[in-house]
């Protein structure tokens, strides 16, 4: 087995406060520092400017929307965006050259971040049976290899498609519409790890999965929670949008075990208020919560305005909407008024008068939306909360109206979009018999392998090949050496990526890369200059148009890879015009608008300013439940529980990375600077646990007796984290969440209640030397 790649060059950990700000002066000069060290000042200004503009460049960063046409900053951007469209937008190239001097196995053991400074990908690759080195091949024969190789196969379900939220409309399309026309609904995707808890929990209860705020609800509600979430890294123009909403008088409250720095202070870059004052405070309340509380904290706030609506009926609950518009209320009443005290005490950590004020601010709010991310979805009990969150709008009648509502604050840029475009191993029926309608074909009805049981049967052997699209499966995944083992067991293994990255030198029997265009750059086709159009978080659907050169005369957009892929592979089956599909991508668009609600007239409405506004049932009072209303749920739940001596880990981002890729060693708002392998750990823990600042520890599961989950090597840092609660980064730690530790009903895994404990680095050697 590989040792885990640690980061380069020679690591070495300073530590500074935290900072309770976020953004202002010095983040635009990170951002343009890091766009100087890959690219050139002229490449820098012709993607930050087109970025997020009308006709520009779609920031491939996170799903945050743009604000309405004409509203827009001249830099409509963030620190981390820019970093994110310069990453892509490098000079650095790898070249045929590169493979030839450095072996796979080698490449194994680099860090994610020294894989991803070498440059985009300019040439298809095939490592061959028995080889360990990446050799050039043509693209005829790459596809050929691949398709070859999926026809070869006993079943279609012997192969399993992943994707990223990277991925626009136009690919995402094409891509499920040949997995199904292959005979596979086998579509696992980045949101199985992300907002699956979400979609889920919305879905039972309101009926539809998505959101239901826009950016005018945020500027115009009275009180917005921002629960799980780190805005200030992940979602930095979420703090402009939370920052006008202040403004407008709202009060916001922020529940998370750390105190991160976006949540405290706004310094806004784009105004001068934001450049030299102190900035805006953004989080009136702050609930220090305990990894995996919330469910209990809105069960608590549930039960208060039960009894606050007892003391003086009339007053608190809707009524009206409740019973126009739900149903369970009753039960659901009845549920959490039994809920004891003690159990949502030890539950959230907090104390019973922090809830109440929060109670009291929800009685002054007419208007209340609920924003939440990672930390509410990477739980055991993920779906439950979000139901539980779905119970509180719905008390006070917060959905379907202005300024109200549920915002689940989604990931990559276009991961909404994915879904919408069929990329989910479980489509309903509805949207099968709209494919089997428009192209005669009859798509396979029995629901696909998600990302935890595609590893399952890679492990098992039930899945030979493996495509992966616009990610970095290996380290996105949980359980990263359980998953190392199951792709090695692929017989074949094929990545569409822009850069480098360890999936890549995990390999199947035989690998291939196949390079492609990024967002930022011009894509001609046979009919000309294409767009792609993507879906932010909040419905909009946009077009993203790339204006750099590409990175090399070889790149294929994803569009040209799937299509030509699909037309090699099914011989003609199903009649699909792929190479018109790839000629042109409006002819992709004109079916989507057939095929999918909301999308009439797609090709023509896209391009107006601002792009098409997806409806929202809930927003119009209708709720495609079973029984046609929202439904209030009972959520029971096991308090997460780390038993004496253990902690409760959580994995998360830092501020200089995207996802599975680190840009640099830094934290900056964290103040860890030079080491990512650092676990934080709040100081009164520490003392209990007998470790101190700068400690080299092993970070050791305890989920169950055969496996050893173990992450090598990390520092201590004192951390004013909730009590029993560390945090750690992702991927290095992924080693430590077990494959089958996943959230209920969903099977997303649990990433961020991690029980471990702390272990003195090299104590194992030492103890087992006489
Ligand atoms: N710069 C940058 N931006 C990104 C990304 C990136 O990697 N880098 N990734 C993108 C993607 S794909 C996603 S999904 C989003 C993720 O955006 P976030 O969800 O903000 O990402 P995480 O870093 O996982 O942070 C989770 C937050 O939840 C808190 N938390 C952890 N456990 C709990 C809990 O039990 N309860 C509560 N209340 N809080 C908890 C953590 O302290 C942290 O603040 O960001 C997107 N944007
Ligand atoms: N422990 C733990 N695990 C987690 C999480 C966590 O919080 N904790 N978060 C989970 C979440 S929310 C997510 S979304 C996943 C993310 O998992 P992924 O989406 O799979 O990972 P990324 O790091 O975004 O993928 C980066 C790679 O995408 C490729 N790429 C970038 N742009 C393009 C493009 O335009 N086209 C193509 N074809 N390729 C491109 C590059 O080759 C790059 O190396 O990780 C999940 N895993
Ligand atoms: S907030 Fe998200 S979408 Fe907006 S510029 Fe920053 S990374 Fe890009
Ligand atoms: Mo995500």
């Amino acid at each position: 087995m590989q040792k885990p790649p640690r980061e380069e060059p020679d690591d070495r950990l300073s530590v500074t406060p935290p900072k309770d700000w976020a953004t202002g002066v010095p983040a635009v000069t990170h951002a343009v520092t890091y766009s100087l060290s890959q690219t050139s000042a002229r490449r820098t200004g012709l993607t930050l400017l087109t970025m997020n503009q009308v006709d520009g460049i779609d920031c491939p960063g996170c799903a945050w929307a743009d604000p309405a046409p004409g509203h827009r900053h001249i830099n409509e951007y963030c620190e981390n965006g820019a970093k994110h469209i310069n990453d892509e937008a490098t000079s650095r190239r790898i070249t045929a050259d590169f493979f030839r001097h450095h072996s796979v196995s080698e490449l194994g053991q680099r860090s994610d971040l020294w894989l991803n400074q070498q440059g985009r990908l300019t040439a298809p690759m095939v490592k061959r049976p028995g080889s360990d080195y990446y050799e050039p091949i043509s693209w005829h024969d790459a596809l050929g290899l691949l398709s070859e190789e999926l026809k070869s196969l006993d079943s279609a379900d012997e192969a399993t498609f992943y994707t990223s939220g990277r991925v626009g409309n136009e690919a995402a399309f094409v891509l499920q519409l040949f997995a199904r026309a292959f005979g596979t609904n086998n579509l696992p995707d980045c949101s199985n790890l992300c907002h699956e808890s979400s979609g889920f929990a919305l879905h039972q209860t309101l009926g539809t999965g998505k959101g239901t705020v826009s950016l005018e609800d945020i500027h115009h509600a009275d009180l917005i929670f921002v629960v799980g979430q780190n805005p200030g890294s992940n979602h930095p123009r979420q703090l402009s949008a939370l920052e006008e909403a202040k403004l407008n008088g709202a009060r916001i409250i922020a529940v998370n075990p750390l105190p991160e720095a976006g949540l405290r202070r706004f310094k806004n870059p784009q105004k001068p208020r934001g450049v030299i004052g102190n900035g805006i405070q953004i989080a009136d309340q702050f609930l220090q919560i305990r990894v995996g509380g919330d469910l209990a904290l809105f069960q608590g706030l549930n039960r208060l305005l039960l009894e606050a609506e007892e003391a003086r009926p009339g007053t608190v609950l809707d009524h009206e909407f409740i019973r126009s518009s739900t149903s369970g209320f009753e039960q659901f009443a009845q549920h959490v008024r039994g809920i004891p005290w003690e159990n949502i005490i030890a539950g959230t950590g907090l104390a019973r008068e922090k809830i109440e004020k929060v109670r009291d601010e929800v009685l002054r709010s007419e208007r209340i939306i609920v924003c939440w991310a990672m930390g509410l979805t990477q739980h055991k009990h993920g779906v439950p909360t979000i139901r539980e969150i779905v119970n509180f709008l719905l008390l006070r009648g917060n959905l379907g109206r202005a300024g109200a509502g549920a915002c689940p604050v989604r990931g990559h840029s276009n991961v909404q979009g994915d879904r919408t475009m069929g990329i989910w191993e479980q489509m309903p029926e509805s949207f099968l018999d709209a494919l089997q309608r428009e192209f005669g074909f009859d798509p396979p009805r029995a629901h696909g392998l998600d990302s935890v049981n595609s590893i399952r049967a890679m492990r098992e052997g039930r899945i030979k090949v493996f495509l992966g699209v616009a990610g970095n499966f290996v380290r996105a995944a949980p359980d990263s050496t359980l998953t190392e083992e199951a792709m090695r067991k692929c017989r074949l293994t094929a990545h569409i990526s822009t850069k480098l990255n360890r999936s890549h030198t995990v390999c199947g029997d035989t690998a291939l890369i196949l390079p492609t265009l990024g967002r930022t750059e011009r894509d001609i086709q046979a009919g000309g200059e294409q767009f792609v159009t993507v879906e932010d978080s909040m419905s909009e659907v946009h077009t993203s148009r790339g204006r750099l050169e590409p990175a090399s005369r070889l790149l294929l957009s994803e569009v040209a890879i799937l299509s030509r892929l699909a037309r090699r592979t099914l011989d003609g089956r199903a009649g699909i015009p792929w190479e018109q599909f790839e000629a042109d991508y409006g002819a992709i668009r004109a079916r989507i608008a057939r095929i999918i609600p909301g999308f009439h007239d797609f090709n023509r409405r896209v391009v107006r300013p601002g792009g098409i506004q997806l409806p929202n049932p809930v927003n119009e009072g209708v709720f495609p439940t079973p029984v046609g209303k929202a439904l209030f749920t009972c959520n029971k739940w096991e308090m997460l529980h780390a038993p004496a001596g253990h902690l409760l880990l959580q994995t998360l981002r830092s501020h200089d990375q995207w996802n599975t890729i680190p840009y640099t060693t830094n934290d900056r708002y964290r103040g860890i600077h030079g080491s990512r392998r650092v676990v934080l750990v709040n100081p009164a823990d520490l003392t209990e646990l007998g470790f101190a600042e700068g400690d080299h520890v092993d970070l050791v599961g305890v989920w169950d007796e055969d496996v050893e989950r173990r992450a090598e090597d990390f520092q201590v840092v004192p951390y004013p984290s909730a009590s029993g609660c560390a945090a750690a980064y992702y991927p290095e730690t992924n080693v430590l969440v077990p494959l089958d530790s996943v959230a209920d009903i969903s099977n997303q895994p649990t990433s961020k209640g991690i029980v471990v404990r702390l272990e003195r680095t090299g104590a194992r050697s030492e103890a087992a030397t006489p």
